[in-house]
């Protein structure tokens, strides 16, 4: 049968006559047929990835691509008539994830089955995943972002669990998505849910009774956790996980022959930062129920068990008070307190406690001693890891502590995102970098190539074509093509400093002003959600949004510069964004970013990086050179160190700064009062000016010099500047999640064995 005529028997009639929606639902099918074929038997040991985040964006492309489908498909729909891009609009974008933590966790599930290593999923199923944004009156306005619909990609299983919360009994149910690699095997992603959840309950934007835990407990990712009711709610989100997650493990292993006290020989569990950390106690409790005693189920489990860490932010280190414990999982609290007194005779130091004094329970302690292994995720990370955050730790197990630098998957955010750049390598240089991204470097030969050079230019210009097409089309605002493009999207966080990236916007303004012209035009484009209670996050927000009406606003400014701030910013639009991308912003404080992954989605489509030496961006230098990246501002050392002293005042720095104090003024003059809010407004002002915890004005300077020379020699040196995009390029293989995935597999996992 050719493909239009499976099609057409999956429809029951001709391509020509479907509608999108209807075409839409004969291509999962086909997916899901096709993808069934692909499982393959396990034997030795299986992976377990528990994360309370899969980022997994729009599934149906990545499918044909990986099942080597998507040409066929493609070419069979255009014969109809049809276009593949606009069937891809009628699927809804699954965002069950936050941002770099939930896609990674995406991301490695597509590398595994690419390698055909067994390795599933274990997660939760939210009826909403992470709120829809959209901007009303320049302000953040959050609603439910529905992505389940009567035929959606996780399929429902008869397969349940009980999971007892607060002393009542709930039955989770198990959805199982299927996860193809690339010319590879198919492998599981598999979901909990509860039967009696209730969407109706949703009112006012994204606001639910906190209660009712039967109806509620998987509507939001990460309900806003501002108030106790919301706090709660996440450890009862995140036993629900741990419970029937674990409850899955020991019943498929068992189907496979293990005998509970052999369990490491089956399975190897990674536990995703501490949100599922309560796995430890829960496989603990379940293997004494299967009549296995405290001190061998600790070993087995340790041996199981190994963990990421993806963040030093002290705020981001989970610490339950004890009485949440108490109240929603009663049953675990004597098998942790069993655990703190084990913890405490390995050593005295009262801060690598499990139980603090404070009686609240330290959940990255408990992972640290109870798992074999504990990594951080890019080089500079570990490191501080080692030597400060969890330093004492690392005395105490040094042979537990390893890196593995972060990779994206090149399936997702070169193949499918950049159809143009893909030909473009491929007739260059072969299509191998398809399964073995080293192959990339192939492209150095070419460095000096004009032709091959324009080729690379073209492709960019292209896309930026295509997103400025796409911005008229939803975010109806029109952009000039011919500027710089520079973009910075990725989640709202003062670490992240997107107010650094405002008050060089600022500056510009005045420089453009008083006759100081930049090289060229530039067009600033922001893609991020801020959570919902987090004031000054979206308040920043606010301050550019006004902002950009002002320019707007302006004949003079406009010009030359452009702010643009896309709503809504997800899987979806970020494969619109990056591959239209000339300059990446990464420009967190220094040592804040655990590791960051757009860095490396922007360096793979031809972007250079304007960053800090600050989380995977160190190695991205290291791989380019110096002369191919724009680096500024204080090193890790030094950003530490500050800290440690605790001197710094921001006050100083606008005192004796005549730009810094003018770009900061302006956040409350008269252009910006008339467009914006001044209460939003002032609280960020006054935030800058007494508070300033990212420590943007030390940096301030450097950046507006780096930028500036950015955009000069983008301006002046075109080829220059391709050059260095080919090299980027180029040297983006290393940041694969196959090479990463693998790594684990090598140093952790040993799956198959
Ligand atoms: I902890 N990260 C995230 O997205 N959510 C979280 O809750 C935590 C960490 C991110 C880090 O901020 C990034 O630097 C990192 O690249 C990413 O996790 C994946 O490791």
């Amino acid at each position: 049968m050719s493909f239009t005529e499976t099609l057409q028997s999956l429809t029951g009639k001709l391509l020509a006559d479907c509608t999108d929606q209807e075409l839409y639902l004969a291509l999962l099918e086909l997916v899901r047929q096709k993808s069934a074929d692909r499982v393959q038997p396990v034997t030795g040991r299986k992976l377990y990835y528990i994360s309370a985040e899969f980022l997994i964006g729009k599934l149906l492309s990545n499918n044909l691509i990986n099942l080597g489908l998507y040409e066929e498909a493609r070419d069979a729909l255009a014969a109809a008539g049809k276009r593949l891009s606009d069937i891809e609009e009628v699927e809804p974008e699954p965002s069950l994830g936050n941002g770099g933590l939930g896609r990674l966790a995406a991301c490695f599930l597509d590398s595994l089955a690419t390698l055909n290593l067994p390795g599933d999923g274990v997660g939760l199923r939210y009826h909403f995943g992470l709120f829809h944004q959209s901007f009303e009156d320049g302000v953040q306005n959050e609603k439910p972002d529905p992505w389940l619909t009567a035929h959606s990609w996780a399929e429902k299983t008869d397969v349940t669990y009980p999971v007892e919360l607060a002393g009542k009994e709930y039955t989770a149910r198990l959805y199982k998505l299927a996860v193809t690699g690339y010319e590879g095997r198919t492998n599981t992603l598999n979901l909990f849910d509860l039967d009696t959840i209730d969407e109706s309950i949703v009112h006012d934007g994204i606001a639910f009774d906190k209660t009712a835990i039967d109806k509620n407990l998987t509507l939001f990712l990460y309900p806003d956790d501002s108030d106790e009711a919301g706090r709660r709610l996440r450890v009862y989100q995140q036993y629900l996980m741990v419970s029937a997650g674990a409850q899955l493990i020991l019943a498929e292993c068992a189907a496979r022959g293990c005998n509970y006290h052999d369990l490491a020989d089956y399975a190897a569990i990674q536990i995703n930062d501490t949100h599922p950390s309560m796995v430890i106690p829960e496989l603990i409790r379940l293997l004494g129920q299967r009549g296995i005693e405290f001190e061998e189920a600790v070993e087995i489990v340790t041996k199981t068990c190994a963990y990421t860490n993806h963040t030093i932010l002290a705020e981001a280190l989970e610490k339950w008070p004890r009485a949440y414990l108490d109240a929603v999982v009663p049953q675990l609290m004597p098998i942790i307190e069993k655990l703190d007194a084990l913890a405490r005779t390995r050593t005295e130091d009262e801060s690598l406690a499990i139980i603090d004094k404070d009686d609240r329970v330290h959940m990255a302690h408990m992972d640290i001693h109870f798992t074999h292994s504990t990594n951080g995720v890019a080089a500079l990370h570990t490191e501080i890891l080692k030597n400060s955050e969890l330093h004492g730790f690392y005395e105490l197990y040094p042979e537990k502590f390893n890196n593995k630098t972060n990779g994206i998957t090149f399936r997702r955010w070169l193949l499918e995102c950049d159809p143009r750049l893909t030909a473009t390598l491929e007739k260059h240089i072969g299509s191998g970098f398809r399964k073995d991204a080293a192959e990339l470097e192939k492209l150095l030969a070419f460095a000096n190539d004009e032709a091959v050079l324009d080729e690379l230019t073209a492709v960019k210009k292209a896309n930026k074509a295509a997103l400025a097409d796409w911005l008229l089309r939803t975010q109806k605002v029109a952009v000039n093509p011919d500027a710089m493009f520079d973009i910075q999207s990725k989640r709202l966080h003062e670490y992240k400093r997107q107010q650094l990236n405002l008050l060089y916007l600022i500056h510009q303004y005045y420089e453009i002003k008083a006759g100081h012209l930049p090289a060229m035009p530039l067009v600033s484009i922001f893609g991020a959600k801020a959570a919902p209670a987090y004031t000054i996050a979206k308040d920043i927000i606010h301050a550019l949004l006004t902002l950009s009406k002002v320019i707007a606003a302006d004949p003079e400014v406009s010009k030359w510069l452009q702010v643009v701030f896309v709503e809504n910013y997800n899987v979806t639009a970020a494969e619109k964004l990056i591959p239209a991308c000339d300059l990446s912003e990464q420009i967190s404080l220094a040592s804040k970013e655990a590791s960051g992954t757009g860095n490396m989605k922007f360096m793979l489509n031809g972007a250079l990086t304007l960053g800090t030496m600050d989380g995977a961006n160190v190695e991205i230098s290291q791989q380019v050179g110096e002369e191919n990246i724009y680096i500024f501002g204080q090193t890790s050392d030094q950003v530490i160190h500050r800290y440690a002293v605790g001197d710094y005042d921001p006050a100083q720095w606008v005192e004796g700064d005549a730009n810094i104090r003018r770009a900061i003024s302006f956040l409350t003059g008269p252009e910006m009062l008339a467009a914006g809010h001044a209460e939003n407004l002032t609280r960020l002002h006054h935030e800058l000016i007494h508070k300033d915890w990212f420590q943007t004005l030390p940096d301030f300077n450097a950046y507006v010099v780096r930028k500036g020379q950015a955009l000069s020699d983008y301006a002046c040196d075109p080829m220059g500047w391709r050059r260095k995009c080919l090299v980027n390029i180029a040297k983006a293989g290393m940041f694969s999640s196959d090479r990463t995935i693998a790594e684990y597999d090598r140093d952790i996992w040993h799956l198959g064995k």
